[in-house]
């Protein structure tokens, strides 16, 4: 027998809608309702500018350390857009814009970030999981919650997204293979913004696309401009159809670039170059977005500026009412472990607040 060829599709369709000068391809474009359009551009910048404030609060020691998303907007409000409030979202850490969408308050953020429990409520009338911290682990429980929306007969479909870096967990390969046997309503989006955290894309992936993930499990999968909203939107919007449809998961590669550090504890000048930071500022999603409102007649100069201005003011009162909140407790470190605390850790307790009295006392 002749050696032959045997063909599994391999494929990767590539998504753009918007040109890097935010011109839109006319056939491609999803033709969103204008008030939809301004509300994704509100979002996209106020993701932007609550994440600028964060840095700032962190860098006055107000603020925990966190994973700034600056460069990411496009991704997260793109594709959260098509997402009714009974969906599931499963979120990473790198995901305050679909949040803010979703119905977490500028507060509650601040307030998580920080360190308070308050901040971990979810809020009200949507179906969203608290965020993952632990890489990768969070997608193969997305995967069972569209395990069980089947096994319940139900429409409802899951978002969750993971870095490129989550991508090479052993935990993300068992969930696709699972969502693409059993048919889970999953959109997997995996945003690949270059880097985890100093590890680029190349030295940990073999793969020119991760799109060819999904195809190697047996899933439709695209690689998707990422710094292009509408592309986002479109690609997801799809993937949402096709889920509610009962026809399985889609995987989405999300092409964009993480403009900031990984977390506030880390120097991205110390492995990557500024000339490659400055290439992807060219493919700003915000400019690009803007660029086609305005085109379009949606929003102009002075229209951007009072936006900008109000989401300024937003966040200022929002500082002061999380500073008024934001008091030290550290006695809560023993709490939350257990529902009745055992005698013993209450007894370190008592000692760590005596010792703590006696430090103020002195002055200390
Ligand atoms: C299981 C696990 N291993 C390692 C870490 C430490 N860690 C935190 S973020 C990160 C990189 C993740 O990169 P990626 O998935 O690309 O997401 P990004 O941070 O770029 O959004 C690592 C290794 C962790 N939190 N969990």
């Amino acid at each position: 027998m002749p050696r032959k060829t045997f063909d599994i599709g391999l494929v990767v369709e590539e998504l753009s809608i918007l040109d890097e000068s935010g011109r839109a391809d006319a056939a491609l474009d999803p033709k969103l309702p204008e008030a939809t359009l301004l509300k994704m551009h509100r979002f996209m910048l106020l993701t932007r500018k609550l994440d600028e404030r964060m840095i700032m609060m962190q860098r006055q020691g107000q603020m925990g350390t966190f994973a700034p998303g600056r460069g990411q907007e496009a991704v997260q409000i793109g594709s959260i857009l098509p997402l009714r409030s009974e969906d599931w979202y499963s979120p990473s850490y790198r995901s305050f814009g679909a949040q803010l969408w979703r119905g977490w308050t500028i507060d509650q953020l601040l307030l998580l970030w920080a360190g308070y429990f308050e901040g971990f409520g979810l809020p009200e009338g949507v179906n969203d999981m608290p965020m993952s911290i632990v890489i990768g682990s969070h997608v193969p429980v997305a995967v069972g919650l569209g395990m069980s929306i089947n096994y319940r007969g139900g429409d409802q479909v899951v978002l969750v997204n993971f870095g490129d870096g989550a991508s090479s967990e052993g935990d993300v390969s068992e969930a696709l293979n699972f969502a693409a046997v059993y048919k889970a309503p999953v959109i997997f989006l995996c945003e690949n913004n270059g880097y985890a955290i100093s590890v680029p894309f190349q030295k940990q992936c073999g793969v020119r696309s991760l799109a060819q993930r999904g195809i190697g499990f047996g899933m439709p999968s695209l690689r998707v401009d990422g710094n292009d909203v509408l592309a986002m939107a479109a690609a997801t919007q799809e993937a949402v159809d096709r889920a509610r449809r009962h026809e399985g998961p889609t995987f989405i590669e999300a092409v964009t670039f993480r403009m900031e550090m990984h977390t506030t504890a880390d120097d991205p000048k110390v492995y990557r170059s500024d000339e490659e930071v400055r290439r992807w500022e060219k493919k700003d999603p915000i400019m690009r977005f803007e660029t086609y409102l305005k085109s379009r007649g949606l929003l102009n100069d002075a229209g951007i500026d009072r936006v900008a201005a109000e989401i300024e003011e937003e966040l200022r009162v929002a500082r002061d009412r999380f500073a008024a909140r934001a008091v030290q407790r550290p006695e809560e470190v023993f709490d939350f472990h257990y529902a009745v605390m055992p005698e013993e850790l209450a007894a370190q307790k008592r000692e760590y607040l005596a010792d703590l009295q006696q430090a103020l006392a002195e002055g200390k």
